[in-house]
């Protein structure tokens, strides 16, 4: 079994400020974080950049650029550079800060969606929300279809080959591991493949460990298991940790962060670096060990720092 490699998603464009006293914005505040988790055991930092000022998700990739020059310099974790983006922001906006940065990895999420957050809103029109574009923000999703048709996807697909950036696939559903096959038939994206199982988001397939074994399974029947490598995300508390124990035991590898999860246990507010610490004490229990950066950069092959343009 490889060694396990544990991504943090440090801030995302979906938690909103008001959630977490704990969630990331500033460039600084970002940064340190990334350094935290990378000194906890994550070999991989994946990256959104938020205003500075509010907090709202930002496209910026000056911001961007210097989150990951910041990371760089305090760290050798691998950087993975989001092209999800937040909601509002068109294709050429949410790859602005790979096409800058020529990062090791980039997101690329293989499907158009519902992907809501809604049922938070209820919760925080009770209590207040402390900025003031995060109501809106928030309810908006309700209506909010994540926009990855086929033609933007050959954009995405293009401009990460243009640029040197290995894809890390989110699949939030069956259904986008079938896009995948689709787009490698048609000559635009090569294996081996980095592919993220998303589970738990409100438009996408469950965190149940049922969810994670079609996953798998499909995977398997349309790349073989010897042509790519997985790695888990169970969106909401428990569901993080519940996917994360199931990627430590069955050779797969796991991705935690306030992006996708806030608590830490039951009530308890984390602060990234203990969602990699707790993980990393999953694994020891689990007799699995955790990898460094330069491992993960055996395990998947990538370019390495030298290649990055930040
Ligand atoms: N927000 C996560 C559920 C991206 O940045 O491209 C998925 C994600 C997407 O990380
Ligand atoms: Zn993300």
């Amino acid at each position: 079994m490889d060694k396990l490699i544990i991504t943090a998603a440090l801030t995302g464009a979906i938690t909103v400020p008001s959630q977490s006293e704990h969630l990331p914005y500033k460039t600084e505040d970002i940064v340190s974080d990334a350094v935290a988790c990378a000194n906890a055991g994550a070999s991989s930092i994946h990256i959104h950049a938020r205003n500075p000022e509010n907090g709202a998700p930002s496209s910026d990739p000056e911001i961007v650029k210097e989150i990951a020059m910041g990371i760089k310099e305090n760290t050798d974790a691998v950087v993975c550079i989001t092209t999800g983006g937040g909601m509002g922001m068109t294709p050429q906006e949410r790859l602005r800060g790979a096409a800058l940065c020529k990062p090791e990895l980039a997101s690329f999420n293989l499907g158009s969606m519902n992907f809501s957050m809604h049922p938070v809103a209820n919760r925080f029109n009770k209590l207040g929300w402390k900025l003031d574009w995060e109501k809106e923000y928030v309810e908006g999703t309700k209506n909010f279809i994540f926009s990855n048709t086929f033609g933007s996807m050959e954009i995405f697909a293009k401009t990460m080959e243009e640029n040197n950036v290995m894809p890390e696939f989110e699949a939030y559903d069956v259904g986008h591991l079938h896009n995948l096959h689709f787009l490698v038939k048609q000559g635009l994206i090569k294996g081996p493949f980095w592919i993220q199982f998303v589970l738990g988001v409100l438009g996408g397939l469950t965190a149940e460990p049922q969810s994670l074994m079609t996953m798998i399974e499909t995977a398997d029947r349309l790349f073989g298991p010897e042509n790519y490598k997985w790695s888990v995300i169970g969106v909401g508390y428990p569901n993080e940790f519940h996917m994360a124990s199931m990627g430590i035991i069955m050779g797969g590898h796991v991705r935690v962060g306030l992006e996708d999860n806030i608590f830490v246990r039951r009530r308890e507010l984390a602060k990234n670096h203990e969602l990699v610490e707790k993980v990393v004490r999953l694994a020891d229990e689990l007799e699995r060990e955790v990898a460094t950066p330069a491992e993960m950069r055996e395990i998947l092959g990538l370019k390495g720092l030298d290649a990055v343009d930040f």
